[in-house]
């Protein structure tokens, strides 16, 4: 059997990050807009910053500083979720999480398709958060059936993908060429289109049940609903969106901020109004907002124990402080958002001792030399730490928020107010339509640190226990 080379998942990603970034500032002007602002204030936070500079520098990080984290999709069907699995697995992404986002009174559960191995995440970690549409939560028996009657008759995959996805499942991998072509078909998944596939009156009907309903279910496929890449400092490109027009949501979701970053801070710009041809008699044009760009600021991932305490400290905001539908109470959310977190600790060491954030051991230089030299060592973490044999650094956070996806969702269909609705999650269905389990991000955290600590323990001369 010949050996053909294949080229690596990673790459595939890559290549695809790329040919999605493009498109999407062709298709969303005003998303090209935000890339510069957001490059103009990294750029500024790193000149003021020459530690931050030399660490990203030494992790690589500064050629890709501006390059897209992640984006979104909602699908329509079990089935497109199912394919969807497929094509992200040709990429190196695999589904992770699981986001109940009925509380939010947003009819789709969601997770999050990523590569999960650390080298991947450190070649591209881009991310896509993807959401399957919960017919079941309409109330309208006949608008459910109509949805679903429209749905079944789309095909979102090219032929050209589906016969890609296939051979990479047989083969298991492409070829260079392979891989270009399948960047190209995967793409057109992804598309706009601004030809409803209804008409104006179908579309008016699905929109009074649920804006989010009509985006789903008007369109030829799922179209890519916003990018986003990583800024240095979020409120800086809060703050500065208003001066190259554009309207920012009301307020950053997430933690507020801190001198170590946790978990994840993110807003968008609101979705623009775009021209729609309806079909129909007299083809109808109108128009649809779903569209929009986003930004995010990450931090270090919290234990099981650092979450609670998160979600503790924003309940009880949220319970207190509503923001209203045009961003009344935005001020003072943020306020409150900071004084109540002065409970969560704020330094990386008290982080680490207290198990609320999990983080990466590492042998430092001064270790390596002392087992070259025979030096006895203290076989307890904290004295290798406090020696400098040993060293920790944050795991970021690589996944998503239930209640800030809520919100950045909210803020795109057209309305800033916060809502709390009860929770009615359905995992076992997703997971069935997904065609597999989606991974525990905690579990993979927890490994990740663990297993940094072991191999830095054996390094130092000392066995597993
Ligand atoms: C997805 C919204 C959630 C995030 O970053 O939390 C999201 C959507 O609007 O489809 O992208
Ligand atoms: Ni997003």
């Amino acid at each position: 059997q010949s050996q053909q080379a294949f080229v690596s998942p990673d790459t595939i990603r890559s290549l695809f990050t790329e040919a999605m970034s493009a498109m999407y500032r062709t298709e969303v002007p005003q998303y090209g807009t935000l890339i510069e602002l957001v490059a103009d204030v990294n750029a500024e936070v790193l000149q003021a910053n020459p530690e931050l500079k030399a660490r990203l520098a030494a992790l690589g990080e500064l050629d890709r500083i501006n390059v897209e984290r992640h984006g979104a999709i909602r699908l329509g069907t079990p089935e497109e979720l199912f394919n969807m699995r497929r094509l992200f697995a040709v990429m190196g992404m695999e589904a992770v999480g699981y986001y109940d986002l009925s509380m939010a009174g947003v009819p789709v559960h969601s997770t999050c398709f990523r590569p999960v191995d650390e080298a991947a995440l450190n070649i591209n970690p881009f991310r896509v958060f993807t959401s399957l549409l919960r017919l079941e939560l309409i109330e309208d028996k006949a608008l459910r059936a109509e949805a679903e009657e429209i749905l079944s008759r789309r095909k979102i995959f090219t032929e050209g993908a589906l016969k890609l996805i296939a051979l990479y499942e047989e083969k298991g991998g492409l070829t260079e060429e392979e891989a270009r072509t399948f960047v190209a078909e995967a793409l057109e998944t992804f598309r706009w289109h601004s030809e409803a596939t209804v008409s104006a009156e179908t579309y008016k009907r699905l929109h009074d049940a649920h804006r989010l309903i009509a985006d789903v279910v008007s369109f030829k496929g799922p179209h890519i609903n916003h990018l986003t890449p990583r800024t240095l400092d979020i409120d800086a490109v809060q703050a500065g969106m208003p001066k190259r027009g554009i309207t920012p949501k009301a307020v950053i979701e997430g933690p507020p901020r801190r001198k170590v970053d946790i978990l994840l801070r993110q807003t968008s710009f609101k979705a623009l109004e775009e021209p729609v041809q309806f079909i129909g008699d007299a083809a109808t044009a109108g128009t649809h907002t779903a569209r929009f760009g986003e930004i995010e600021q990450r931090g270090v991932a919290l234990t099981p124990k650092g979450r609670a305490l998160y979600d503790k400290l924003l309940n009880t905001v949220r319970g207190e402080v509503q923001v209203g539908a045009a961003g009344a109470g935005a001020g003072d959310y943020m306020s409150e958002l900071s004084a109540r977190f002065a409970e969560f600790p704020d330094d990386a060491d008290t982080l680490r001792r207290e198990g609320l954030a999990f983080f990466r051991y590492t042998v430092t230089e001064a270790g390596r030399r002392a087992v070259a030299d025979g030096v006895k060592l203290q076989a307890s973490v904290e004295e290798l730490l406090k020696a400098g044999y040993l060293r920790f650094d944050p795991i970021v956070y690589e996944d998503f928020l239930p209640v800030s996806a809520a919100g950045i969702f909210q803020s795109n269909l057209g309305t800033d107010q916060q809502v709390n609705y009860a929770a009615r999650a359905n995992r076992a269905a997703f997971e069935t339509a997904l065609g597999g389990k989606v991974e525990d991000e905690l579990a993979l955290y927890a490994a990740t640190q663990n297993n940094s600590l072991a191999a830095s323990l054996q390094a130092l001369g000392f066995t597993a226990p």
